[in-house]
């Protein structure tokens, strides 16, 4: 079994019931297991930023599925719950994001790990220092999720509060 952690974010209505069914998706696919849930934050929209605020947040899964074949998984859940790619980092119905897939290292063109953008990226390193403070994120010299939140600017964490307590999207 491998530990995984994945993003989920939403930023077209209804939100919390794409994140949802994202959840359940997940949970009923055979070869993958919700471990831990973070709390659902509300985030200001990074990036591309005229558009909606999103749902964001991470959980962690056991699978036994390889990396790629775990990106298909994401896939399909995203493309099964209507997902369009329109603008690059533009509004989405689901993104399912794989952070970190064990202590995996690689970048080749369908899939870099650690996921490429989560260093800089509060709405990701906000939800995953709750439910994982001592993960070392394997990349560059081995750092906590909190290492790199120190490094952000006070607009970025200001721009991530919590919706929901931790938990109640339940699956
Ligand atoms: N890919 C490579 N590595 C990975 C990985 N670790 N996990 C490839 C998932 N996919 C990975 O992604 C494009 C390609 O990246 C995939 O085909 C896969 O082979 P995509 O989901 O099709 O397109 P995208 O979502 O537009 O791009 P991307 O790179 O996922 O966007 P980001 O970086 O996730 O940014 N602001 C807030 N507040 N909250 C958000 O959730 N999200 C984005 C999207 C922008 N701003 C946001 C949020
Ligand atoms: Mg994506």
């Amino acid at each position: 079994m491998k530990n995984v952690y994945l993003a989920l974010g939403s930023n077209i209505e209804p939100r919390e019931e794409y994140i949802k069914k994202a959840l359940q998706a997940l949970n009923a696919h055979q070869q993958i297991a919700i471990i831990k849930k973070s709390s659902v934050y509300k985030t200001a929209p990074v990036g591309y930023t005229d558009q909606a605020n999103f749902l964001n947040m991470v959980i962690e899964v056991e699978t036994s599925l390889l990396p790629l074949d775990l990106l298909e998984v994401c896939q399909s859940i995203e493309k099964q719950l209507g997902r369009r790619r329109e603008i690059r980092f533009g509004p989405r119905t689901i993104d399912l994001d794989i952070l970190i897939y064990n202590q995996e290292n690689r970048k080749t063109e369908r899939l870099t790990l650690p996921h490429p953008r989560m260093y800089e990226r509060a709405f990701v390193l906000i939800p995953l220092d709750e439910i994982a403070p001592g993960l070392v994120i394997p990349a560059e010299n081995g750092k906590h999720a909190a290492d790199y939140i120190e490094r952000l600017p006070e607009s970025d964490i200001k721009g991530v509060r919590r919706w929901t307590e931790k938990g109640s999207a339940e699956e």
